[in-house]
């Protein structure tokens, strides 16, 4: 490996050495960058590999409420500010008892690589908290939201940093959110947080952007490797929340048949294609567990997780798109899913695939589309719900979708000409990294030492 890689990658397995998903993210977007830091041996000079992977600013704080029972609860809060350099920093918030240091930091730096390609204004940033919403009451969540936001009101703005959603941070927690805000700041700054409802400035087409993005890279994907189309395709999707459920409504819209879908608890398996309205009633109305679907399905078969495994991908399909959480696609199921003749894998969530996977995946020709690049359009959305706050102005639901359509395909060309020019093939992993990684390098240099 080029040694000036070498260098910082050790460097910041020392510093950082406790932070396995942090050190995670960095290595997959270091070690792609070789043929273009020989290229570049300017960037060594202008420390830029440095100044990646060092967020501008972490913050972490405590979050006191008050549960049902009257019990006194403290949860930590979280916000990396990892990079303005080509904006405000921007990014989801995720409430997950298993948040820490390491997983705001990974989510950060991917979120700087992620909004850097999508062409749009937009830094970096990432928070959240180890709060587990599960089996809270509505008045639970709204207390948690109140506190969490006031002290998070310190360090945000609508020029500043705009959180949004993630894991467990839907419209509920957002309306919950941004009501805290406006009370403490006294005025409706609508740009402040993105994934707002539609009653108070949310933009139509955001609910749908993540899952529906992710879709139409993969079009442009499939169309440009021998012409290939989701019609007829079996699909298999991990996860059943927000960015699950709109790649499956894309994909039926498509003509393909998502057959397997699944939450933490184990996967469901409906080999005559998944019946989407049940799943959204059990998860987005009632807020319910998978498993419930067999009740009503009983033809449908369901597949517990045990030890960390996900029983999704040993099921035989055309497509799978892992749209759950980090790590959750390791070698063993990789080669589960090549001997059972995948052809394409499309990141929904974030580094859900370990590096060792996508390495099987791209050495049997299976076609991947990587997080940073294909579950862009939620964050692209967001922007433009931000510019549609700031215009006083909204676009109708076929414009917003019409607009994530041209940039999810500007996105993909991207990655497939930085791939090919580095002589990478079809490998639009590293041609992601590269794209973004060009970008934001050329900003810091014009920037100066910041
Ligand atoms: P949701 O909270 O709506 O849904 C998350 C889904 O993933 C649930 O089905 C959940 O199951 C499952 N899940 C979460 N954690 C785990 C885990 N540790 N093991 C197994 N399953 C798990 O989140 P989103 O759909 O918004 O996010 C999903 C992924 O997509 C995340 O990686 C997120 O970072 C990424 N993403 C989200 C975007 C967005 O706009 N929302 C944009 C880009 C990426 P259960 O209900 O049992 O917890
Ligand atoms: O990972 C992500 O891109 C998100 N959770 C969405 C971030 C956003 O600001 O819309």
């Amino acid at each position: 490996m080029e040694k000036y890689i070498e260098r910082v990658l050790n460097s910041v397995k020392e510093k950082d050495k406790y932070e396995k998903e942090f050190l995670q993210a960095v290595d997959e977007v270091y070690t792609s960058l070789d043929s273009v830091i020989k290229l570049h041996p300017e960037f060594e000079k202008f420390a830029i590999l440095e100044r990646m992977a060092e967020p501008e600013r972490f913050i972490s704080f405590r979050v006191p409420w008050v549960d049902d029972r009257g019990n006194i609860v403290v949860n930590r809060g979280y916000r990396v500010q990892f990079s303005s350099l080509i904006g405000p920093y921007k990014g989801g918030l995720r409430f997950h008892e298993s948040v820490n240091q390491s997983i705001i930091k990974f989510l950060g730096f991917e979120q700087v690589f992620k909004n850097a390609l999508t062409g749009l204004p937009i830094g970096g940033g990432k928070g959240g908290s180890d709060f587990n919403p599960k089996g809270k009451s509505d008045n639970e969540i709204m207390r948690f939201c109140q506190s969490f936001m006031t002290e998070l009101q310190h360090h945000i703005g609508q020029d500043v940093d705009v959180p949004a959603g993630d894991i467990g941070v839907g419209a509920r927690e957002i309306g919950y959110l941004f009501g805290q805000y406006k009370r403490i700041k006294d005025a409706y700054e609508g740009g402040v947080l993105t994934g707002k409802g539609l009653s108070y400035g949310g933009s139509l087409a955001r609910t749908e952007a993540t899952g529906y993005g992710l879709i139409y890279f993969m079009q442009e994907m499939l169309k440009n490797n021998c012409d290939q189309t989701f019609a007829e395709k079996t699909v298999t999707i991990s996860g059943s929340g927000n960015v699950a459920i709109y790649a499956a409504e894309k994909v039926l819209q498509l003509g393909a048949k998502v057959i397997a879908m699944s939450d933490s608890n184990g996967c469901i398996y409906d080999e005559d294609g998944i019946d989407l309205g049940l799943i959204k009633e059990i998860k987005e109305v009632r807020r319910g567990r998978i498993k419930e679907y067999i009740e009503r399905n009983p033809s449908a078969k369901y597949f517990e997780s045990k030890d960390g495994n996900f029983p999704i991908w040993d099921i035989k399909t055309d497509i799978a798109l892992p749209c759950a959480t980090q790590n959750e696609l390791n070698l063993d199921s990789a080669k589960k899913l090549v001997a059972n003749g995948v052809i394409a894998i499309g990141e929904g969530a974030n580094m859900p695939t370990c590096k060792d996977a996508i390495e099987y995946f791209l050495a049997n020709n299976v076609l991947v589309a990587p997080a940073k690049a294909a579950n862009a359009g939620g964050v692209a959305t967001s922007a433009i719900e931000m510019s549609q706050n700031s215009m006083r102005y909204y676009y109708t639901f076929e414009e917003v979708d019409a607009k994530l359509e041209s940039i999810m395909k500007n996105i993909f060309y991207s990655c497939k000409n930085a791939a090919e020019k580095y002589n990478l093939g079809r490998n639009y992993v590293a041609g992601a990294n590269i794209a973004a990684f060009l970008k934001l390098a050329q900003a810091m240099i014009e920037q100066g030492v910041v």
